[in-house]
C-alpha cells in the first residue's frame, strides 16, 4: 500500500536506540513528565493495574509516538499513561503491545521496551495472558515468571551484542511479589511464534524443555529491556491450561472471560507490587 507512510524501524539503516530516545522525548513533551522511574507492559487480563496503581496525569494514543503501531488486536488499549504513585514515583504503562506473531520483526516488537528505557524506567514490569502447563494452576491464576526460553528462534539483539541473561527476571523483585502474596507461585515462560497455540505435542516438548507456561511475547521484550539495563519483574496470568493438559479444546472466548474474571483480583495485586518498589 504505497499511500501508508514506511515505518522507520523497518529501515535497517535507521539505529532503533535512536528512534526510542526520539519516542520518549516525545513522550516527556506530550506528558509533561521529564522522567518516568517504572513501565510497565500490561499484557490480556491486567489492564484495569492501570487505574489502580496511582493517579493518570495523562494519556496518549501510542500512535502519536513514534514507532510504535497500531495494535492489532481490539481490547489491547494502545494508549501510553504517565501515572504518578503514592509513593511519588512516575510509572509509564504500555497499554500497546506489538507481538512477534504480527510479522513485523523483533525491532517493533520491542520499541515500548526501549523506548521506556530511554524515557529513565529502571525497573520494567511485563505481564501477559498465556497458557499453563502445571495442571494445578486454574484458569485466573497470576504466576511469577522466573527465567524463560525463547522459542522465536529470533532476538532483538542485532550484531555481536553479548547479553548475559542470568537472573533475567530479578530475584529480588520475585521475593518482593511474594511478600505481598505468599501464594504466588512462579515458572519458566516459553515463547511461541504464534499466533496458532500449541499442539499438544508441542507443550510435552516445552514441559520436557523445563517449561511451564506457554505464551506468545515477553521472552524478547525481557532480553531488550536487560539490555538496556532494567530490572524486570514478569507475571503471567494463566487465562487456560495448555493444549492437551486439559481434555477441553481452547476457546479465545473462554481466554478472554477467565481474563475478565480474574483482572480486578491480579490488578490490585499488581498495584500493591507497584506500591512496594
Ligand atoms: I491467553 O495456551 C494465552 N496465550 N502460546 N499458548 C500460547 N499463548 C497463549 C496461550 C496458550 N493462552
Amino acid at each position: 500500500m504505497s499511500d501508508v507512510a514506511p515505518h522507520p524501524l523497518d529501515d535497517p539503516a535507521v539505529d532503533p536506540f535512536a528512534i526510542a530516545a526520539q519516542a520518549a522525548e516525545q513522550i516527556a513533551r506530550l506528558t509533561g513528565v521529564e522522567r518516568h522511574d517504572i513501565a510497565l507492559t500490561l499484557g490480556s487480563g491486567w489492564a484495569k493495574a492501570a487505574d489502580l496503581i496511582g493517579e493518570t496525569t495523562a494519556e496518549i494514543p501510542a500512535t502519536e509516538v513514534i514507532g510504535f503501531s497500531k495494535p492489532a488486536l481490539t481490547g489491547h488499549v494502545g494508549t501510553l499513561r504517565s501515572i504518578l504513585t503514592p509513593s511519588g514515583r512516575r510509572a509509564l504503562v504500555i497499554g500497546a503491545r506489538t507481538h512477534y506473531y504480527e510479522g513485523h520483526g523483533v525491532r517493533r516488537v520491542v520499541h515500548s521496551v526501549r523506548t521506556a528505557a530511554a524515557t529513565g524506567a529502571t525497573t520494567m514490569i511485563l505481564t501477559n495472558g498465556a497458557g499453563g502447563i502445571k495442571d494445578h494452576w486454574t484458569p485466573g491464576t497470576p504466576v511469577l515468571i522466573s527465567d524463560h526460553i525463547n522459542l522465536t528462534a529470533n532476538s532483538p539483539l542485532e550484531g555481536a551484542t553479548f547479553i548475559d541473561l542470568t537472573d533475567l527476571y530479578s530475584a529480588r523483585l520475585r521475593d518482593l511479589a511474594r511478600e505481598l502474596d505468599p501464594s504466588l507461585d512462579e515458572g519458566v515462560y516459553v515463547q511461541f511464534r504464534g499466533p496458532h497455540y500449541e499442539t499438544p505435542a508441542e507443550v510435552q516438548m516445552a514441559k520436557a524443555m523445563g517449561g511451564h507456561i506457554v505464551g506468545m511475547s515477553t521472552a524478547l521484550e525481557a532480553i531488550a529491556a536487560r539490555q538496556a539495563g532494567m530490572e524486570i519483574l514478569g507475571m503471567s496470568l494463566i487465562t487456560n491450561l495448555a493444549a492437551g493438559i486439559s481434555p477441553e479444546p481452547l476457546s479465545h472466548g473462554e481466554v478472554l472471560q477467565a481474563g475478565k474474571d480474574a483482572e480486578p483480583v491480579i490488578s490490585a495485586l499488581l498495584a500493591r507490587i507497584v506500591a512496594a518498589l
